[in-house]
């Protein structure tokens, strides 16, 4: 039964996920960075004791520096740590960079963090660990960063891949191996297993997927609930949840028509603001925001022009600012005389504002 549920899967998804991001981005950009034990964060010594670390590159990470780590730990585990304070401001630029590539590949795609997501590249005609290939290929040429690329056809098999080879590798886990792969699985690597889960698990004497795969359906139920089904199904590399489409919306735009056509610049300056405030309101209210603005003009013969500007990072959401970039752009396409009809304005290349970077240290 298992394994006809898991053959009829026949979806190609990839998970992607930055290596170290904030400390490789740091040593990208700081080649001094590029060779010693270096942590995201705080350095005790400069701020009374205070600090955690948001990552750690591979080298401190050998010395056992890790994530959400107190910074005073970290040092004490790592003496000769190097902190480098978090820049979020790039690293959100970065991220959207990087989630601009995703939708070269898909629009189906699932944003996790600043540096993860799934992507459904089932209706790609191309073979999925070529895509693979491509996207990682396409993240290193605009961006100088490496990254793990998981390769499967569930979200559970795709996320375990990319953490298989890390750093810089692609693990592709096609349906032959699937079962294998979760049969040797350490149980604690399982999906929503927590402290508390590995506890009961102890208690049971099940330390990986062939326990696991082991125990009945029943037998789970009792001892975890609903969760037992979720991994009763996860030990037979059986996991139908959909990449969960949550960059739908790829632009967000307002237009006005004219039923006498303007010819003044400040009439449209006027309905630049005025849209402006209209978008800024809509993307605030979901929560958006975009790199990439487009002016779009029609002029009294029905003659439309659209013209974009996409900066490195995203938008403030400023309807004065947005007016000020309309009119640069309107002024390039009209610098005499116009008649103009209709007059739109649009953001593209959005991303979620939960995506920016959440900041450890304001809890301290
Ligand atoms: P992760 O992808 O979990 O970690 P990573 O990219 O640093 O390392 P790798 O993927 O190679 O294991 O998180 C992405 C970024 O999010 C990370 O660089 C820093 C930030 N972050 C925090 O600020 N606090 C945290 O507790 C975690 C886990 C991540
Ligand atoms: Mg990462």
């Amino acid at each position: 039964m298992a394994e006809f549920l898991q053959a009829s899967d026949n979806r190609k998804i990839l998970h992607v996920d930055i290596d170290a991001f904030y400390a490789q981005v740091e040593m990208r950009d700081h080649p001094q960075l590029r060779h010693v034990p270096l942590g995201i964060g705080r350095d005790p010594d400069k701020h009374h004791g205070h600090g955690v670390i948001a990552t750690a590159n591979y080298v401190a990470r050998k010395a056992g520096v890790h994530s959400a780590m107190g910074s005073i730990e970290a040092k004490r585990v790592c003496p000769n740590l190097v902190f480098v304070a978090p820049d979020f401001d790039k690293y959100r630029q970065i991220s959207s960079q990087i989630h601009a590539i995703f939708h070269e590949f898909t629009e189906t795609i699932e944003p996790v963090a600043l540096d993860e997501a799934y992507l459904d590249v089932t209706e790609n005609k191309m073979a999925a660990p070529t895509l693979a290939a491509q996207l990682r290929h396409r993240i290193w040429q605009e961006t100088h960063l490496t990254c793990s690329v998981g390769v499967s056809y569930n979200k559970v098999l795709a996320k375990l891949g990319s953490e298989h080879h890390k750093p810089n590798g692609v693990t592709v886990i096609p349906h032959e191996l699937a079962q294998d792969f979760m049969l040797q699985l350490p149980i604690q690597d399982f999906r929503g297993v927590g402290k508390k889960t590995l506890l009961k698990f102890e208690k049971l004497g099940v330390k990986n997927g062939r326990d696991l795969y082991a125990m009945s359906l029943d037998d789970l139920r009792v001892h975890f609930g609903s969760f037992g089904d979720v991994l009763y199904w996860q030990a037979r590399a059986t996991h139908f949840s959909p990449v969960k489409d949550r960059s739908v919306r790829q632009s967000v735009g307002k237009e006005s028509t004219f039923e006498l056509a303007i010819h003044d610049r400040q009439s449209v300056e006027a309905a630049f603001k005025a849209l402006a405030e209209k978008v800024v309101a809509n993307m605030q209210k979901r929560k958006l925001l975009g790199r990439t603005l487009t002016v779009k003009i029609r002029d009294d013969e029905f003659r439309t022009q659209t013209k974009g500007l996409t900066l490195a990072g995203t938008f403030d959401l400023d309807p004065a600012f947005m007016t000020r970039q309309a009119m640069l752009i309107f002024d390039e396409i009209y610098p005499e005389d116009f008649s103009v009809r209709l007059l739109g304005l649009t953001f593209s290349n959005i991303i979620e504002q939960k995506y920016e970077a959440v900041s450890l240290f304001e809890q301290f």
